[in-house]
């Protein structure tokens, strides 16, 4: 075993999360960090998935009716664990997703404010009372719990976003069943032990919390089964076309939260040392494998040649190599096909009259992880490959001369997660807020369009998928809504001037 493995087994034993090597696992969990082998474990097959789902229906039956408030208190002592095993929760994240040791607790700790954020909710899960037209009567509506509720989750956030979903939809009165990615097994039955430890203290249900280990297959049990009335589903837009006609089929709900090409616009006010800083965190922060990662610069032309300059200075100064060394600021892409695409993209992009500013080959780091040098590419225009999300540190430049040039740019792609602009003119930034600006469910002035914090609604438009999650009233997605109309008069008006005797 390697000293990656060990360590991935210590921490799987302090988080109570057993043995990551089982007998006949067909499931190999490998470290992107050296491409070691970390564990291996079973998928359920399509029964026992379909029993964990009935199990889950059966906690939620009860757990519906459990007060809110009450309910609470169970997603509280999943954020007391989550303080008190942050460093070995974040390491493991570190492990198995690759992300810098920062950004792995910076996931935790993103767990931590949507744990705080629903206990906070779970006394405000509110309706309104609503004026009504019938003299002794009373119109309101209620917020019940919903059901089961299916996550599915993708590698580069491997328990936030499982978190979002699930702090909430606890809070609402639901349950959850998670299939998180193959590629970050350990990290889920990881924050799963912790889940489980905390239902213990707060006395919930079992089953309420499971998760389903497997491939797609396993994911389409959850998405089919008609026991499971929301299913919130986070990767890329392909995965999302496959799930949401699925789910409609049956008329579900779902929730997507699929891919970004998130821009920054660089106007020529921009403070342009507070840009690069922005641009360099989003645009090679988590090896820019993250939903809002920046992959597009839309810069004014007159100051082009100085950002482009400063950046690739930046770029060429980054900490390259092991996530888990202190220094480090860029680790490894999560395995082979994402190392391929990036370099097919790379290929593409020059291919497209693209200009190579910097990085876009392999970087030499030891073991058998997929690292690469960082690139920016200054594009004479917006091609295909531009329009399309490579999920890695690939970052294009293009130029323009006014500003609704820039927009059209901007909102001229499929995908409309989050977006930027970096300008001290207020006239512009509005502008880009406003109705004619950005297209995206996020829109941002003088930060990068990624690491956006739990509170404001987080998703997109368009091929993103136009799911909301985390803050604001996202919670309202994990509930059904019931109107009543109560008569507490003696007389049957009704509703309309609508005669009936
Ligand atoms: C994702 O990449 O799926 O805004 C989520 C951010 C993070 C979440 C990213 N808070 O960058």
């Amino acid at each position: 075993m390697t000293d990656i493995a060990i360590r991935t087994q210590d921490i799987l034993d302090r988080l109570g999360a057993g043995n990551p090597f089982v007998a006949d696992g067909d499931l190999v969990c490998r470290s992107p960090i050296d491409g070691s082998e970390i564990g291996r474990l079973r998928s359920h097959t399509a029964d026992e998935a379909a029993d964990v789902i009935g199990r889950a229906q059966a906690a939620f039956e009860q757990w519906r009716s459990v007060p809110a408030p009450v309910r609470g208190q169970f997603v509280r002592e999943l954020g007391e664990l989550l303080r008190e095993h942050k460093d070995d929760l974040g390491a493991l994240v570190s492990i198995e997703a690759g992300k810098i040791v920062s950004e792995g607790l910076g996931e935790v700790q993103e767990m931590i404010d949507i744990c705080d954020l629903a206990v906070g909710l779970s006394r405000q899960l509110h309706g309104l009372t609503i004026a009504t037209e019938r003299p002794g009567h009373r119109m309101m509506e209620q917020w019940h719990p919903l059901g089961v509720v299916g996550v599915i989750s993708a590698f580069n956030f491997p328990v936030a976003v499982w978190s979002w979903n699930a702090a909430l939809a606890f809070v609402c009165g639901d349950a959850v069943v998670w299939k998180p990615s193959e590629k970050t097994l350990l990290t889920a039955l990881g924050c799963q032990a912790l889940a489980a430890e905390a239902g213990r203290r707060a006395g919930v249900p079992e089953g309420l919390s499971a998760v389903l280990l497997g491939d797609y297959r396993i994911g389409e049990v959850l998405v089919d089964d008609p026991r499971v009335p929301l299913v919130s589903a986070t990767g890329s837009t392909r995965m999302g076309k496959q799930v949401a006609p699925r789910v409609a089929a049956r008329l579900g709900r779902t929730l997507l939260e699929l891919g970004g090409n998130n821009a920054a616009i660089v106007a020529p006010s921009a403070d342009l040392d507070l840009a690069v800083r922005g641009i360099v965190f989003s645009a090679v922060g988590t090896a820019g494998q993250r939903c809002t990662s920046l992959r597009r610069i839309i810069v004014h032309e007159s100051i082009k040649d100085d950002l482009v300059t400063r950046l690739k200075a930046a770029y060429e100064t980054l900490p390259i190599g092991s996530p888990l060394e202190a220094s480090t600021l860029v680790g490894p892409l999560v395995d082979q096909p994402a190392f391929d695409a990036f370099g097919a993209a790379v290929e593409q992009a020059t291919a497209d009259g693209g200009d190579l500013v910097t990085g876009g080959t392999a970087a030499d780091v030891e073991g058998d992880g997929f690292y690469v040098h960082p690139a920016i590419i200054d594009m004479p225009k917006q091609t295909e490959i531009v329009k399309a999300e490579t999920f890695a540190p690939l970052l294009y430049v293009l130029t323009y001369s006014d500003l609704d040039e820039a927009f059209a740019l901007h909102n001229e792609v499929a995908q409309g997660l989050s977006s930027s602009i970096f300008t001290l003119n207020v006239r512009e930034a509005e502008q880009f807020m406003s109705v004619v600006g950005s297209d995206c469910g996020i829109a941002n002035v003088n930060i990068g369009p990624s690491g956006a914090e739990i509170g404001g609604a987080f998703g997109g438009e368009k091929e993103t998928g136009g799911g909301r999650e985390s803050g604001s009233d996202a919670w309202r997605a994990y509930m059904r809504r019931s109107t009543n109309t109560v008569n507490y008069s003696t007389e049957l008006p009704l509703a309309q001037g609508v005669e009936f005797v």
